[in-house]
């Protein structure tokens, strides 16, 4: 981005901020906080002044990300008797995963989703979760894995290394491949051009099958498969038909290659910088939004699979797994590249997370 492009964006996001009616005192005394986080504090508990916290998606209504986030309006304005009100900003409001990043590394937002798929551009460490073949077939196992204090306690020092405070980790449903074709082997993905989104790690996924993957915001993803700029994306099924991706598809391949993973952020001075009840009622709402937001994305997905199937022909392949062994085999070289970028403390989490894999699927031998 250019330092005029990035000028405009900024721009454009303030006034947004500014006529969403967000800039009001409460706010204000949030963002004064990041520089002071105990008049914060201290001001807060005494005053119980009525605050916004900004919370940025980097998906639409109607998503999982947007069910999240209502669910934790609705547990945050009860439990705090209207004191704190949640303002939720669906995709498109405020700018693309990598501009809300920013919005929150600058405190202008407290709360956003960061996709690894977006942020390892920024966190290299989190780039784990682009890796194929990494989690568990057994998506329970992956909640709990995911879920874990000792994954999260991972995390914490390179999410601070960027202002961040690392609030959730949350899988959204299994990845799908839609194309011009079915994508049975790395035969079909040679030279297919595969959009991505948009850190370089997840590019290394898609080369390693031989495919010349193109890294797009996800905004510019539907008329690029209807213009032909790209072949075919890959993106949970909830995704896929709340973004007509479908409508401009032939096939849906299923790999269960890996699991679409979002992570819920805040920024770092402001997270630390809360009054302790609100503190609490923040950590106490995350926790409980764990099994709920694990229900409602294997509802929504099932649930567009079937809408999916009704309004179009598009061809459903499941690989068999002999084919997904080929694919398992050609994405372990991909390891070697996350561990170069992510150094020792990717190598720490790549060995911790699939260890904690390995002995749930043992456990339940
Ligand atoms: O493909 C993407 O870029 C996006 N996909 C989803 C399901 N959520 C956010 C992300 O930016």
């Amino acid at each position: 981005m250019t330092i005029l492009t990035r000028g405009l964006a900024s721009l454009f996001v303030a006034l947004s901020l500014i006529l969403a009616g967000c800039s009001d005192s409460g706010n204000d005394e949030q963002a004064a906080s990041t520089a002071a986080p105990s008049a914060q504090q201290a001001e807060s508990e005494a005053m119980a002044e009525p605050v916004t916290w900004r919370f940025a998606l980097e998906e639409i209504e109607g998503s999982v990300q947007d069910a999240y986030a209502q669910e934790f309006k609705r547990q945050i304005e009860e439990i705090s008797k209207g004191q704190i009100s949640i303002e939720i900003y669906p995709y498109g409001a405020l700018g693309t995963s990598s501009q809300l990043t920013e919005l929150v590394q600058d405190g202008s937002i407290q709360l956003a989703f960061a996709s690894p798929g977006h942020l390892a551009s920024v966190i290299p460490e989190v780039g784990i979760f682009t890796l194929h073949f990494v989690l568990s077939d057994d998506n329970d196992i992956n909640k709990d894995v995911l879920s874990s204090e000792r994954v999260h306690g991972l995390f914490e020092a390179p999410y601070a290394d960027q202002n961040m405070k690392l609030l959730g980790i949350v899988p959204e449903g299994w990845m799908v491949w839609t194309g011009s074709k079915p994508l049975r082997s790395p035969d079909d993905f040679r030279e297919f051009k595969m959009r991505t989104m948009t850190s370089p790690i997840l590019t290394e996924s898609y080369k390693a099958y031989g495919a010349n993957p193109s890294p797009m915001p996800y905004s510019e993803v539907y008329s690029g498969l209807q213009l032909k700029q790209i072949d075919g994306q890959v993106n949970p099924i909830f995704a896929i038909e709340e973004m007509s991706f479908y409508e401009v598809q032939e096939a849906m391949t299923f790999a269960n290659h890996a699991q679409f993973i979002t992570t819920l952020v805040s920024n770092k001075q402001w997270y630390e910088g809360l009054a302790e009840d609100q503190r609490q009622w923040l950590d106490d709402t995350r926790a409980k939004l764990v099994d709920y937001i694990y229900q409602k994305q294997a509802e929504f997905n099932n649930e567009r699979l079937e809408k999916i199937k009704a309004n179009s022909d598009i061809e459903v392949v499941e690989l068999t797994s002999e084919e997904r062994e080929v694919f398992r085999a050609a994405s372990m070289s991909v390891r070697d590249i996350y561990l170069e970028d992510a150094g020792e403390r990717g190598q720490e989490i790549l060995t911790t997370i699939t260890e904690m894999v390995k002995e749930a699927e043992d456990g339940q031998m």
